[in-house]
């Protein structure tokens, strides 16, 4: 019944929205004539469809039809019965017709059901395959078979049926099919078909399973007029262009031979950006990040972020990168002008303002989309962006790259999961049909670039770069659906590039045939300007003015750049306000903590809700961590690692741990989301460390199973905030090669090429186990290469005075135990700058049983371990544990070390007894600690010094650690040391053997021959 009232009520809604719409339908839409030539015959090149008899409707039983329409129109025709005034004319007139009264419009007479369905399979097809149709190429150049059930005659209509009337009316249905326009000609029908789906734009949305977003599409394409702009408008849209069009010419002539990767061909797109912005802001956006390639770069930042343009001109002629009275300070290594970032606030047309940032970003194309996306899901977390419509994500793409580039679909993929959504990113493709010197045949295997995102249910919009006001319009719907929906949306602004890949670059060797039509097609400036002329919209003496004013201000602003002075360059956002950068001293500080609060927290996170029904294995787990809290002692690895979480939450820190499988971790060891075994519900204990904390203030998350991807946007979530702890983890750290790009361009060099800080902490989890070649090592020597600290130098290591770590690119350490894990977690947040950390972390050593700490070396309690002038800290070296004193010269070696071997050493020297064996674990590898190592070497002044690791030669720290330990010992002046003494695996291509025998056996060579009585020969 309720279904029958829900139904009537629609009817009834129908009857009304016939009767307020009536006057639409009364005008029609001015519909210009098919072309002469009739329909498109398919019939010569395909067999079409034998055409059906047509059956009278009155002739069709009632199961013909489905269920809810037939009520639907029995609603319809007992209101029309009782008053045929009730219902839209057209109506009237199908109800005169199909009810056996006298037909009043002879045009429809004789019509039938099947010819209904044909036609509603006719626009279907439009909907599906108009864009195939569209004129999309300014170039005219593009060859495209048209699908074949575009063709009328494919449906057995003929020229005469033009001027009849068919009824297409569908319920629930929107634009053409919908139930207020049912009786129209097939000749207006066909007309605005191929004016909504065949003009400019190509609308891809019928891959789109959501009815109610089809429909939403349907009333924006499908409307009963083109859409059209008032004067006033066009005149914006005017102005716009000419910025964009005469600001690559300025460049062109001012710097000739200068590579800027101009738009021209592309100039459209600067317009359709500010009107996208201006809409946006609209409908509520506050904030836009932006992450855009090297094209049209320059012409973005200067017209739609308003960077100033006399800074651009002097950057572009190469003389203001370094402001003058910024020699000697953090200026980094900075990057072409072209990668650069920048933000400003941007007045919109609407009155309101809207924060614009473009990311830096590295030549490495699409690499920066994650990072856009995590920069953003940031933003909203912190400006307590709910439902996600304030903070807004635009990418633009080469269409090369959108299509070839495997981040894209990395990144579109994180776009519907709950804790990586951004509520819909807008993606802008430049699609100039060629990828530097690639056509689309050879660049991709799919019809369009834009084809990757049809995984997504995302709306495609095709269109002509050259149809100005066509590319305003799509622009606009694309912040219209994003702040209707929260979901992807696709630009692809077909063009051309004028020019070669670059300026100087001849195109003409590889795309003849293009250029040829490019050297004589006119601007999409000259074709708007044109419109509008004949249009009478606008007078030529406007255009001039618009012309000469930008021109002038271009010439202005060119003088003024040539003693133009950068102001200090601006390396930190609001948020950072007081961090320091590496010129200035950030102390070293206690990151121990107060026994009470230890407790407390430890209580929380370790207890399950009474009536939780987890597995019993985790039960007695959570008992065992409750027993350590309780007795302080032997606190593992995870919960370690969950005493740093909430330590952080409750000093007012966000927390985020993302990666794969994180939530319990792969090693089964983290469990920080627990499962009711009978209900499924999960519990997140850190998320209950304070009363009525925010869910998402500590928040851990699977992720998709992507490396690029995530890691790329825990980065750029790691950038919003400095008061965050942002953690990634690679299943297994070998996996994180995945990433590699993300470790080259950003982590390693970000801060060095674009001042931009970042305290983002990766978990590479792995172990020499004799798991084989794939999973022993996280490529400890990559990340260690990639270091900056200089091998031969030995900085400032003065306590008051260090500042290694701020100097340096990123921190690499290998810890080995639970509270100096914990210690290292907590120094990211507690000081006053922000350095990535890269943690070889451990696979056994998360169950092994020497691998435990005790609660007091959390803790800032005088005189416990750890403990020393400056508080509790995270041990950069750890000594050696047998209570060596200051001065040991019995000790005939020392061994360094790093990581799980040193628990293997331990064993060793314990089960050979060698008394006279130091091993000293370093901790934190990179920057090098040369105050502790040469305190160990003054400790033992007659020892053999040795390196000693499981990996290969090759692999490892060992190269790292060579140089930096022979200047250690150089400059204690013991010795000319050139080369030091190595106990390892010998070096080899593959990470680690795939032989569990031989694995053990190499294993326990190595330990032996470290420990044992023997001096160790090396190199030979
Ligand atoms: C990951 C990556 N591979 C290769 C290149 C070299 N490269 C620079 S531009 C370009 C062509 C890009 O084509 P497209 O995405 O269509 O952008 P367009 O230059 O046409 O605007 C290539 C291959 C690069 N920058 N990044
Ligand atoms: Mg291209």
């Amino acid at each position: 019944m309720a279904w029958f009232r829900a139904v009537s009520g629609v009817a009834r809604h129908a009857v009304r929205k016939n009767l307020i719409q009536a006057s639409h339908h009364v005008t029609r839409p001015r519909i210009s004539p098919l072309p002469s030539r009739g329909f498109r015959s398919t019939s010569a090149r395909h067999n079409a469809a034998p055409i059906p008899r047509p059956v009278p409707l009155s002739k069709l039983t009632d199961s013909f039809l489905d269920g809810t329409s037939s009520v639907y129109l029995e609603e319809l025709q007992r209101a029309w019965e009782a008053d045929p005034n009730s219902v839209d004319e057209s109506w009237d007139n199908f109800f005169r017709n199909f009810v056996g009264q006298a037909a009043t419009s002879p045009g429809i007479s004789g019509q039938t059901i099947q010819e209904s369905m044909r036609l509603l399979l006719l626009v279907r097809a439009y909907q599906v395959n108009g864009h195939m149709m569209a004129k999309l190429d300014p170039l005219g150049l593009e060859e495209r078979e048209v699908p074949v059930d575009l063709d009328p005659a494919f449906y057995g209509f003929t020229d005469e049926d033009l001027d009849r009337e068919f009824f297409i009316g569908v319920w629930r249905m929107s634009g053409f099919l919908s139930d207020n326009r049912p009786v129209q000609t097939l000749r207006s029908i066909l007309n605005r078909l191929q004016q909504a789906y065949c003009g400019s734009v190509g609308y891809e949305y019928m891959h789109i399973a959501d009815r109610d977003q089809c429909n939403w599409l349907r009333d924006q394409i499908e409307t009963v007029k083109p859409r059209a702009y008032g004067r006033d408008r066009q005149e914006v849209i005017l102005d716009r262009l000419i910025w964009s069009t005469q600001f690559e010419n300025f460049l062109a002539t001012k710097w000739v031979t200068a590579k800027r990767f101009g738009l021209e061909g592309a100039e459209t797109l600067i317009p359709g950006m500010k009107e996208m912005f201006d809409r946006a802001s609209d409908l509520g956006v506050e904030s836009i990040v932006v992450g855009m390639p090297h094209r049209g770069r320059l012409n973005v930042l200067g017209n739609v972020f308003r960077k100033p343009l006399r800074q651009i001109f002097s950057e572009f002629s190469g003389s203001g990168t370094k402001a003058v009275e910024e020699v000697g300070s953090y200026t980094g290594t900075g990057d072409v002008k072209y990668h650069l970032g920048t933000s400003y606030d941007r007045p919109t047309r609407g009155g309101k303002r809207i924060h614009l940032s473009l990311v830096a970003n590295p030549s490495h194309l699409e690499a920066v989309d994650p990072v856009v996306l995590g920069k953003i899901r940031g933003k909203q977390y912190y400006s307590n962006d709910i439902d996600r419509t304030k903070n807004l994500a635009v990418l633009i793409h080469g269409d090369g790259s959108f299509a070839g580039q495997g981040v894209v679909y990395e990144t579109l993929h994180l776009s519907a999961l709950p804790n990586y959504t951004t509520g819909g990113t807008i993606h802008i493709v430049v699609n100039n049909q060629v990828a530097f010197t690639t056509d689309p045949t050879a660049g991709r295997s799919s019809q369009y670039c834009t084809d990757v995102a049809k995984a997504l249910d995302a709306p495609i919009f095709h269109v002509n770069g050259d149809d100005m006001e066509a590319v305003v319009h799509v622009f606009e719907l694309a912040a219209e659906w994003r702040q209707t929906f929260h979901q992807d949306v696709v630009v692809d602004v077909v063009c051309y590039r004028r020019f070669g890949h670059n300026e100087m670059d001849e195109p003409s060797f590889t795309q003849p045939k293009m250029y040829q039509v490019i050297r004589s097609h006119p601007s999409a400036l000259h074709i708007y300007q044109n419109k509008l002329l004949e249009s009478g919209s606008i007078k030529k003496e406007s255009i001039d003015s618009i012309n000469s004013k930008v021109n002038s201000i271009l010439n202005e602003e060119f003088n003024s750049s040539k003693d133009y002075i950068p102001k200090r360059r601006d390396w930190l956002s609001a948020y950072w306000t007081g961090f320091k950068s590496p010129e200035q001293i950030s102390r070293v500080r206690n990151t121990g903590v107060k026994p009470e609060i230890l407790k407390r927290v430890g209580e929380a996170i370790t207890t399950l809700p009474e009536n939780f029904k987890a597995h019993k294995v985790l039960k007695r787990i959570f008992e065992e961590r409750y027993q350590m809290i309780q007795t302080g002692e032997g606190v593992d690895w995870a919960l370690g690692e969950a005493l740093a979480f909430a330590t952080l939450l409750v000093e007012g820190n966000h927390v985020r741990l993302s990666g794969q499988d994180v939530e319990r971790g792969t090693f089964s060891h983290r469990h920080s989301v627990i499962h009711d075994q009978e209900t499924g519900e999960i519990y997140c204990p850190l998320d209950h460390v304070m009363i009525n904390q925010n869910e998402e203030m500590f928040t851990v998350s699977n992720s998709s199973l992507s490396e690029f991807g995530v890691l790329g946007f825990e980065l750029g979530y790691s950038m919003e905030n400095p008061n965050s702890l942002i953690l990634w983890e690679a299943q297994f750290g070998d996996f994180a090669n995945g990433a590699q790009v993300i470790f080259d361009q950003f982590l390693s060099s970000g801060e060095s090429k674009w001042l931009r800080q970042t305290g983002l902490v990766v978990l590479l989890p792995h172990g020499y186990d004799g798991q084989g070649p794939e999973h022993s090592s996280a490529r400890l020597e990559r990340f260690l290469q990639m270091s900056d600290d200089n091998p031969y130098v030995i900085p400032e290591m003065d306590p008051t005075m260090r500042k290694q770590i701020q100097e340096c690119n990123w921190q690499v350490v290998n810890v080995t135990t639970p509270a100096n894990y914990f210690h290292v977690l907590r120094r990211q947040i507690h000081r006053e700058f922000r350095k990535p950390l890269i943690v070889m972390s451990p696979k056994n050593l998360l169950r092994h049983p020497k691998c435990k700490s005790n609660l007091s070396e959390f803790d800032d309690v005088q005189g416990h371990p750890g403990f020393d002038k400056q508080g509790t800290r995270f041990k950069r070296l750890i000594k050696d544990q047998n209570d060596h004193s200051d001065l040991e010269e019995g000790i005939r070696r020392l061994v360094l070390c790093s990581g799980k071997v040193y628990y293997d050493l331990d064993e060793e020297r314990r089960t050979a007894d060698a008394k006279d064996v130091a091993i000293c674990r370093v901790e934190q590898l990179c920057p090098f600690p040369y105050d502790l190592v040469q305190r160990e070497l003054k400790r033992y002044p007659n020892a053999e010094v040795v390196w000693c690791q499981e990996e290969p030669m090759n692999m490892g720290a060992y190269n790292y650690i060579s140089p930096r330990l022979c200047t250690a010992i150089r400059e204690l002046g013991r010795g000319p040391v050139e080369v030091t003494k190595y106990v390892g695996r010998p070096p080899s291509a593959a990470t680690a053997t795939g032989f569990l025998g031989i694995h053990q056996k190499e294993q326990k060579e190595l330990v032996q021959k470290a420990i044992g009585p023997d001096p160790v020969q090396f190199p030979l």
